[in-house]
């Protein structure tokens, strides 16, 4: 970010928001002053929380090499010479954890070729900053380099709210959104209802930053946050290091918030200057007032949030939440007794620290302290230890200060600074395959089989402290806070609650940062795509809606339970296709439960009446015969990624609309962006009358209209017809998308 836009976003702000304070006649939350600071017309802009739809310039755009893909083949197709938007591309999701860093990346250089050099062209071509594989995960290297108070960023990458440790809304997206903002155009989003989040008191102890949102989540639920910000506040936040706030927003993704932010503070001037942003310091220490809430706001919050939540960071136990889904949650001094209650197998095969909810000179320096005192007391990790650094800033002030080399000592391997073992590009040799087993990390995400494939995996999330104590304990049932671990020679060893530094007093060491700047003009230079590729294909537009009502179609699949991004278009190996549509489609709903089967992944063609086939094999038979299908799902459908090959296959291989109890909010912005017709029951007792041999009729579609319900008929295979009242959240101009076939056909 320059100097010169932050300074013109802060010298526009205190107008604006004093056009605000008087259109609205009260104070203002940090949330919304940034809000009506970014508004692409502050004049026309209707605000209503939960209602109105916000038209807005995002200062930035961040897409990492697995989304990225999609996100500029989209903005190719849209014909522009330059992005409008300062935007950059990170290569981390593709590198595959093995072997230790050095190895991992070099393979995935020649693994990931063809990807690569069509990320780097587009990237020198169109204007955009591209940062090498090894250089970091994304989320660390904009809160290092770009993340600035005050400003709006989207991302291809759901945990994009990192950035909010920084002071900022950070807000992930799909591919689709990007490659419109990048194309000069106005980012769109629901007016989110807003959780104030009170902090008081100081952590204690074992309690980190990363207690706060696991015990969140268990309050809030994975859809509590949905179409929500939560904004933090109150004397407990400004005790929490910048990386810190980090780790909080970070994970706020998992409550399917649309973002989180902090005030900022000291704290944050902090972590920019040593960051070398000074000057950026300065200036938002100049505009403070304009970066916090109004102190109306912090007196009476429940007169400026929808919903107050109130935590004593004093009293907070250190948590563990999982397995398989983000907010079972628990204080550790429950999770033995109710891990052999519920059957988990009590080993722990794995411990892994790091990735980018979790890897800052804090977290590092802390999970140091307790791996130094097992170390000391000659103990060695029972399960394998794995560190995942977030960036070459991070893995290189690790090797100077000499935590890499106690971690080396406890028997750990040091991974490359990349998601690996969190996105499931990670090689396990220690377990069968579908082998029931344990594994703890300090990641953000334990969807069934999201780190090594295997469904049968139970991984449970925690601080990176407490993940490196019960490394060295093996087993879950282990509290390092009051237990204790018995050395080879018989001595009892009890760890001291874990000390470290916010950051390095000798400030960051770096090595090669990884950045390329782009071509001054690209006008020349082309894209590379191979024509052969099997890693890239160049998009068709989908077709245009016919004009017709969705007559009679097949029931491809009946998510039962929980459907995320991950049950949908699975990672780990199918990553490798996330630029070609065709191929990346025979992952469709691989990981989903089918109401209709016994096994994970798997339906059966109703017109042949053939089962056992996997869902892509049932869905490209039907469109084969040029007929489409619908996807029945259940509450929170589509929770977790931003990945929009969610949506995309399912709309290539013939899906024309997704009837759910509820939807996550970027997989439904994604369904309405691909030409899909997202739909949920106003009843959602409705769900349980769809039946294998129904065929779906939705009628009714040429009178489309915002807030008016559709109506979907059951035909029995006895004949019968029950009629089923859906909703939908489309806009007239998302109505506009549907008719098109997609957003961009609507936009060229
Ligand atoms: C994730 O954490 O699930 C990912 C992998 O980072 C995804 C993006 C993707 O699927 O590429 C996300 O969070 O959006
Ligand atoms: Fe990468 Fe995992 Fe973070 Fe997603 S959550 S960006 S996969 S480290």
């Amino acid at each position: 970010m320059s100097v010169e836009s932050i300074k013109k976003l802060y010298a526009s702000m205190p107008e604006k928001l004093g056009r605000a304070r008087k259109k609205f006649g009260r104070a203002l939350t940090l949330t919304e002053k940034i809000l009506m600071s970014h508004a692409d017309n502050l004049d026309t802009q209707a605000w209503e929380r939960g209602k109105a739809q916000l038209l807005l310039r995002p200062d930035r755009v961040a897409m990492q090499d697995a989304t990225a893909q999609m996100a500029l083949l989209q903005f190719i197709q849209a014909g522009k010479k330059r992005v409008a938007v300062s935007s950059t591309v990170h290569c981390d999701h593709l590198i595959r954890a093995q072997s230790g860093a050095r190895e991992d990346i070099e393979r995935a250089i020649s693994e990931n070729k063809e990807v690569y050099n069509f990320l780097r062209s587009a990237a020198r071509k169109f204007g955009i900053g591209f940062w090498k594989p090894g250089a970091g995960i994304i989320h660390q290297v904009v809160l290092e380099n770009y993340a600035f108070p005050g400003a709006l960023l989207i991302g291809t990458d759901s945990h994009t709210p990192n950035g909010g440790g920084l002071g900022m809304l950070a807000i992930g997206v799909g591919g689709a959104d990007a490659g419109e903002v990048m194309a000069g155009l106005p980012w769109e989003v629901l007016h989110p209802k807003l959780i104030g989040v009170r902090l008081t008191g100081e952590l204690q102890g074992w309690a980190s930053p990363k207690d706060v949102i696991l015990y969140l989540c268990g309050l809030l639920t994975v859809k509590g946050g949905t179409n929500k910000i939560l904004e933090y506040f109150g004397p407990g936040a400004s005790a929490i290091s910048c990386t810190g706030k980090g780790t909080i927003t970070n994970m706020g993704a998992e409550l399917g918030a649309t973002t989180s932010i902090f005030p900022f503070d000291d704290k944050m001037a902090a972590y920019l200057n040593m960051t070398e942003r000074a000057e950026w310091a300065q200036l938002a220490q100049a505009n403070r007032e304009n970066l916090t809430a109004d102190p109306e706001v912090l007196s009476s919050p429940d007169r400026y949030f929808d919903q107050v939540v109130e935590i004593n960071l004093s009293e907070l136990e250190p948590h563990v939440v999982g397995p398989h889904t983000p907010d079972l949650a628990r204080p550790i001094s429950r999770l033995s007794a109710e891990a052999k209650e519920k059957g988990y197998p009590v080993q722990l095969k794995a411990a892994l620290i790091g990735s980018c909810t979790n890897s800052s000179y804090e977290d590092i320096s802390r999970s140091a302290h307790v791996a130094r005192q097992g170390l000391k007391a000659g103990l060695k990790a029972k399960a394998s230890f794995l560190v995942t650094p977030g960036s070459e800033r991070i893995y290189h002030t690790m090797v100077r200060d000499g935590f890499m080399k106690t971690f080396e000592e406890m028997g750990g391997t040091v991974l490359a600074n990349a998601c690996g073992p969190c996105i499931g590009q990670w090689k396990r040799a220690d377990i069968q395959p579908k082998e029931s087993n344990s594994i703890i990390s300090s990641y953000n995400r334990n969807f069934p089989g999201r780190n090594d494939g295997n469904a049968e995996t139970l991984s449970f999330l925690s601080s990176p402290e407490i993940v490196t104590a019960m490394a060295f304990a093996g087993s879950l049932d282990f509290n390092p806070v009051t237990g204790t671990l018995t050395t080879a020679d018989g001595a009892r060893v009890k760890f001291e609650p874990p000390r470290g530094e916010e950051l390095p007093a000798k400030g960051f060491a770096k090595g090669e940062e990884g950045f390329e700047a782009p071509a001054e003009n690209g006008d020349k230079l082309e894209v590379e795509v191979p024509p052969t590729s099997e890693r890239l294909q160049l998009l068709k537009p989908f077709p245009r809606w016919n004009g017709k009502d969705f007559d009679r179609l097949p029931i491809l699949i009946k998510a039962k339970g929980k459907c995320t991004t991950d049950h949908i278009s699975p990672a780990g190996p199918w990553l490798k296709y996330r630029g070609h549509l065709d191929k990346i489609s025979d992952n469709m709903f691989l990981g989903a439960n089918n109401a209709f089967s016994g096994e994970p992944g798997k339906g059966t063609d109703i017109l042949s009446g053939e089962g056992g086939l996997t869902i892509a094999a049932v869905a490209r038979r039907y469109k084969d015969q040029g007929i489409g299908s619908i996807v029945i799902g259940d509450e929170n459908y589509g929770e977790g990624s931003s990945r929009e090959h969610a949506a995309m296959s399912p709309r290539f291989l013939g899906v024309l609309a997704v009837l759910v109890k509820s939807f996550a909010r970027i997989h439904e912005t994604n369904l309405k962006k691909q030409g899909i017709l997202p739909l949920t029951f106003a009843d959602p007792n409705d769900y349980d009358r769809f039946d294998q041999k129904d065929r779906v009729s939705v009628v009714g579609l040429s009178g489309l209209k915002p807030g008016n319900p559709v109506e979907v008929v059951i035909h029995k295979s006895d004949g019968k017809e029950i009629k089923v009242k859906m909703n939908h959240s489309l806009t007239e101009q998302q109505i506009g998308w549907f008719k098109a076939g997609s957003a961009l056909n609507a936009l060229t």
